[in-house]
């Protein structure tokens, strides 16, 4: 029992303590106009001095705004307000540790209820699919939400072209194992590697992207390089990062943070304001940068596309 509570305690800490908090309050302080009184102490938060998206660019060969105009959330925190616990539990360790990981070369390995079991390089699989561009509201299961340009391919196109079998009823993925590039790994806050799962209509539903970056350039590491998964009507947790393998499966996969606290996350992690964390409301978020919370949509405003998926479904087995 101790085990489990000694296992819960980062997300404890990072949820409902301090360095969220810190952050938010930085934040709101500029929002409210303090910019100028606190510039000199905060340089790199002075006006002008928001960094452009950087790295390599990617060939995107269609662009939508699937978050009804709502301007992107800046580049910066993006890449600097993570969640990546193989990197650290700290929402700033993932940026500041992201050196060690080595998104090239890479490969996925694709097994499992699938015609043609193989492994592909990720350069190669991003060249069998054209890449686009969609503006995705993105909602953690810890009542924060960004807005974000991810660049990738659908989901629906990688599965269709892996030709599963009848059979295969889940589609699981795993992240990469490597303790000397995921140095969070040498601490057991979660079984590692990460897995998660999708059942296999969600997959095919339009909306999934496997994504390859953000803001047209390549993922930044912290951001789940070289290739993530993006499903923007479930909480974050779902959208697993650093992806090297992917099988097809009858039986529902476990999931990382199901087998950490089975209370608190479920398989199916749909937004829904309505049905509380255990510990926390869901009925409101904070979008970064924002200084009032605003109300969470049910899917987060994906309804129309994905509420069908649920018919019949228990709402509270969709947290
Ligand atoms: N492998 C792996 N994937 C992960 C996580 C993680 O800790 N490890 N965190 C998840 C959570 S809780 C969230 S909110 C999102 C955050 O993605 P972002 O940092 O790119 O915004 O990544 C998800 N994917
Ligand atoms: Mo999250």
């Amino acid at each position: 029992m101790w085990e489990r509570m000694a296992r819960f305690r980062p997300d404890v800490r990072e949820s409902e303590v301090t360095p969220e908090r810190l952050y938010l309050r930085r934040r709101e302080f500029l929002a409210l106009g303090a910019a100028g009184a606190v510039g000199a102490l905060l340089p790199r938060r002075a006006a002008g001095a928001e960094p452009e998206p950087s790295g390599a660019a990617l060939p995107v060969s269609k662009r939508s705004d699937l978050a009804g105009g709502e301007k992107p959330t800046p580049w910066r925190d993006v890449t600097t307000y993570n969640n990546f616990y193989e990197l650290g539990t700290e929402k700033e360790d993932p940026a500041r540790n992201a050196g060690s990981l080595r998104p090239r070369p890479w490969t996925v390995q694709v097994d499992g209820e699938v015609k043609r079991p193989r492994t592909l390089d990720v350069d190669a699989l991003a060249r069998m699919f054209p890449l686009e561009e969609r503006i995705y509201r993105m909602r953690c299961v810890e009542a924060w939400s960004m807005v974000i340009p991810w660049d990738g391919f659908p989901l629906a196109d990688f599965v269709e072209r892996m030709e599963p079998t009848s059979r295969a009823k889940y589609v699981k993925f795993t992240t990469l194992e490597d303790p000397a590039q995921l140095p969070g790994q040498r601490r057991r806050v979660l079984d590692w590697p990460y897995v998660e799962g999708l059942r296999i209509d969600e997959a095919v539903n339009p909306l999934p992207l496997l994504a390859l970056g953000i803001y047209g350039r390549v993922l930044p590491n912290q951001d789940g390089a070289p290739i993530r998964l993006v499903v923007p009507w479930k909480y974050g947790f779902k959208g697993i990062k650093s992806i090297v393998r992917v099988t097809f499966t009858e039986e529902q996969p476990r999931t990382t943070w199901n087998l950490a606290g089975p209370g608190e996350y479920g398989f199916y992690a749909n937004v829904n304001p309505a049905v509380d964390h255990p510990r926390w409301s869901q009925a409101r978020e904070r979008r970064i940068g924002e200084f009032f919370r605003r109300k969470t949509l049910p899917f987060n405003g994906y309804g129309d596309q994905v509420a069908h998926l649920y018919a019949g479904l228990d709402p509270r087995k969709l947290y």
